[in-house]
């Protein structure tokens, strides 16, 4: 039987629900990921208030970064769990894996951000009741979370005992981030737990507070607990048949990492958190669930009133996908805090430790970028910061200027990317994980994300206060890193791992190196631009940074960089030898819904020898630098290479998408949504277990906005060109375009844009350009339809 149900919504919920229709305590993963709540600050796992073996009980703070030892690698601590509850029914714990099940179903609403469990429950001394279960994370005061329950005796009276408070036992598969630290409840009600990260001394305060309230007034008998890592309150109370009890947590999380304790040095953060956040999260509790509730879904209404999509698809799963893509979108950032980044699974599980990748600059970005330009500035912003690392680990590594770490945590943590991996099928061993060492292309990613920026908003404060510095540096790390080759007098990259990373130790990887050509290219333009126009800039940046020497290097060595051609049958190889690797029936990887099977038969040495992708490499490379390539070889090289990619990441259906529809291959365009889509919401119950794929949820609105619309940045031109799967028949949303909201709605006829700004936008449209005056709408045919 399938646990999730995609399509329970209906009326003005229709396509804002996703459910959960059937427990099963084999699966708790996925909903505990999917379902997971936040603001950007917080990330709280869905887990549920009854405790079950296979459950992963994670509350994450966004930047409290800590290293529990020198073998491991900086990663985000998993705080005091303050979700949990138990519930003793006539001295029977309430466990959905004891008694009955007589009716299950827990939702989330997209529109609101709130969870929803629905259980009717036979105890094992047959008493039956009614649950109703409801949690929120607040958006309206980033520190605060409600839960709450309804318990409903049907058949009798029963006697409820209540075992609720904060957990510290908590910790990151076994590594415990906290010290003991202390724990109090004040006034009979408040329960306080402060505490310290091991090596960083990050300092937190943790608050909870219960309310209990019965139709009949029932005496509670409240009996506190203060144990070794966890304190808590013990109810005890009673209730007749047919009358409903109603207990609400309401929790607070703060720290010493929170922005507004960014001006003040760590020592004067140290001395004043417990005593604010004490008197923030009184007034707040004090509010109750159903006030603190309603602030919070405001800001909600207010987030989809200005970014909701409408598809109007045959399949109401479109429609669905996108919405999830964008709640989660929505809760990953924090979009007033430039020190953070976004991590590869948000702030939903362990894996990936909460670390950044090139999936922000090259997944993510964008949607912040066309939706919110401010908050896209804070994460290059975040880069911005990375240098210190950047400019550390090239240093290290015997490069000038600036190599990004594959991950990034902490401002200044510089790389973080983990030693070793899984088990090797054939040796037995942890394998060694490479990426940290040689995948070297998101220098290259951030210098490009930083291009594009710049080329959407026309910022040049950013530019100038963090853009061209990022680009200038890392220009100069690419002239360090390329080698001549003697023979042939080109340069080239070698030993590198490209974005397959089936791959390793390559030379000359076709997206790498157009990609760090592209970032140079990027350094000589805007140096010649500023040195031209703004020689005030130009000085003080040369001062810093040396730019006539860059520029002559650059003049030097730039040009002579190999970029691997297309060969006569017009396939670009990936690397060096990429034609001369066995071919391998894929069939069996293909067919699977697992990712990764492939490690199940080869270890990494042996898959090194196949032509078998993990995920796109030179497909994202078309879409990056379209301008580069005409379109017979984008075609060619896309239809060659997708036969060999098993999409074995979250980060490459929807660049295939996006790339297909270009291609008019619609069919495989939609197709490839739906898979990106239902990456995380699919079938497939165990996908999500280490957190949600937060690039795929980039994927899916790229795919839509970018890839369906076809709204793209082509040099310094908005394009719009829209190809509707044949499915849909209707797709609207808004964007900001050098800095005028647009309102974009596209049929199967035409398209309507309105220019909600009070300026002039111009773009092209199929190639033409259109000009809209602020407050002014334009209709266009779509080409082959009648005007
Ligand atoms: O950055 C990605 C990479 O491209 C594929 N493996 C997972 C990483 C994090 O999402």
């Amino acid at each position: 039987m399938e646990n999730m149900k995609y399509n329970l919504g209906s009326g003005a919920l229709e396509n804002w629900l996703v459910a959960e229709t059937v427990f099963n305590a084999d699966f708790l993963g996925k909903c505990e990921a999917i379902f997971c709540q936040g603001n950007g600050y917080l990330g709280i796992r869905h887990s549920l208030e009854e405790s079950y073996v296979g459950e992963t009980r994670n509350t994450f703070v966004t930047g409290t970064f800590n290293k529990f030892s020198a073998e491991e690698v900086t990663e985000l601590p998993n705080f005091p769990d303050v979700t949990a509850m138990d519930i003793y029914i006539d001295g029977d714990r309430f466990s959905l894996e004891k008694g009955e099940i007589k009716e299950y179903e827990r939702v989330l609403n997209l529109l609101n951000g709130e969870v929803l469990r629905k259980v009717v429950w036979v105890s094992p001394k047959g008493k039956e009741i009614k649950f109703l279960f409801r949690r929120f994370v607040s958006f309206a005061n980033e520190h605060i979370l409600g839960s709450a329950v309804e318990i409903l005796p049907v058949n009798d009276g029963i006697s409820i005992r209540i075992l609720s408070g904060i957990n510290k036992r908590v910790s990151n598969s076994g590594s415990q981030h906290f010290e003991d630290g202390s724990s109090r409840i004040y006034e009979g009600k408040y329960i306080e737990s402060i505490q310290e990260t091991t090596e960083s001394k990050v300092k937190t305060a943790v608050f909870t507070a219960h309310n209990i309230d019965s139709e009949q007034g029932t005496e509670v008998k409240a009996h506190p607990i203060i144990k070794r890592r966890g304190v808590y309150y013990q109810y005890d109370f009673s209730i007749g048949k047919e009358n409903a009890v109603h207990i609400e947590k309401i929790s607070g999380i703060y720290t010493t990492r929170d922005l507004k304790y960014r001006d003040i040095s760590e020592n004067e953060a140290r001395e004043v958190i417990k005593e604010e956040s004490k008197a923030d999260f009184i007034a707040e509790a004090k509010k109750g669930y159903k006030l603190l509730f309603e602030k919070s879904e405001a800001v909600w209404r207010e987030f989809w009133n200005k970014n909701d999509i409408t598809i109007n698809s045959e399949d109401g799963f479109d429609q669905l996908g996108i919405r999830f893509a964008q709640y989660h979108l929505n809760i990953m950032i924090k979009r007033d805090d430039n020190r953070l980044g976004i991590g590869a699974k948000a702030l939903s599980g362990e894996g990936y430790k909460g670390h950044s990748f090139w999936d922000t600059e090259i997944f993510l970005f964008p949607y912040y970028m066309y939706t919110d330009p401010k908050a896209a500035r804070t994460l290059l912003e975040y880069r911005y910061h990375n240098l210190y690392g950047a400019r550390k680990k090239a240093a290290e590594n015997g490069f000038s200027g600036a190599q990004y770490p594959w991950e990034s945590a902490w401002i200044d943590d510089g790389e973080v990317t983990p030693l070793m991996g899984d088990a090797d099928v054939v040796t037995g061993e942890a394998m060694p994980i490479l990426t940290g060492l040689i995948e070297i292309h998101i220098s290259a990613d951030v210098a490009f994300a930083v291009d594009e920026y710049y080329r959407f908003t026309g910022d040049t404060d950013f530019m100038e206060k963090n853009g061209y510095e990022i680009i200038f540096e890392t220009a100069k790390f690419w002239l360090s890193k390329m080698e001549k080759n003697e023979k042939s007098g080109k340069y080239e990259i070698l030993d590198v791992i490209g974005p397959d990373e089936y791959k390793e130790h390559i030379d000359n990887n076709a997206y790498t190196n157009y990609m760090a050509h592209h970032n140079m290219k990027l350094a000589k333009e805007y140096i010649a631009d500023i040195k031209e126009s703004r020689t005030a800039l130009y000085e003080q940046l040369d001062l810093k940074l040396n730019l006539k020497q860059l520029e002559e290097e650059l003049c030097l060595k730039m040009e002579e960089l190999y970029l691997p051609q297309p060969d006569e049958n017009g396939i670009i190889p990936q690397f060096d030898g990429y034609f001369k690797l066995k071919d391998l029936d894929l069939s069996k990887y293909k067919q699977s819904s697992i990712v990764g099977t492939i490690y199940r038969d080869f270890n990494m040495e042996q898959i090194n020898e196949y032509k078998v992708s993990k995920q796109g490499d030179i497909v994202v490379l078309f879409f990056l630098l379209r301008e580069l390539f005409d379109k017979e070889t984008v075609r060619k090289n896309f239809l060659y290479y997708e036969e060999k990619t098993l999409h074995d990441s979250s980060l490459s259906k929807c660049t295939h998408g996006i790339m297909a529809s270009e291609l008019g291959l619609e069919e495989m365009a939609y197709k490839f949504y739906k898979g990106s889509a239902s990456v995380d919401l699919g079938t497939e119950m165990r996908s999500s277990d280490m957190g949600i794929h937060s690039a795929s949820m980039g994927g899916v609105w790229q795919s839509v906005v970018m890839g369906f619309a076809g709204v793209r940045l082509f040099g310094n031109s908005l394009s719009v060109s829209p190809r509707l799967p044949k499915e849909w028949s209707l797709i609207s949303f808004n964007m900001v375009w050098r800095g005028q909201p647009l309102g974009i709605t596209i049929d199967k006829e035409k398209a309507s844009i309105k220019n909600n700004g009070e300026e002039s936008a111009e773009l092209m449209f199929e190639g033409l350009p259109v000009r809209i005056s602020g407050g002014e709408k334009v209709d266009i045919t779509l080409p082959g339809k009648p005007a």
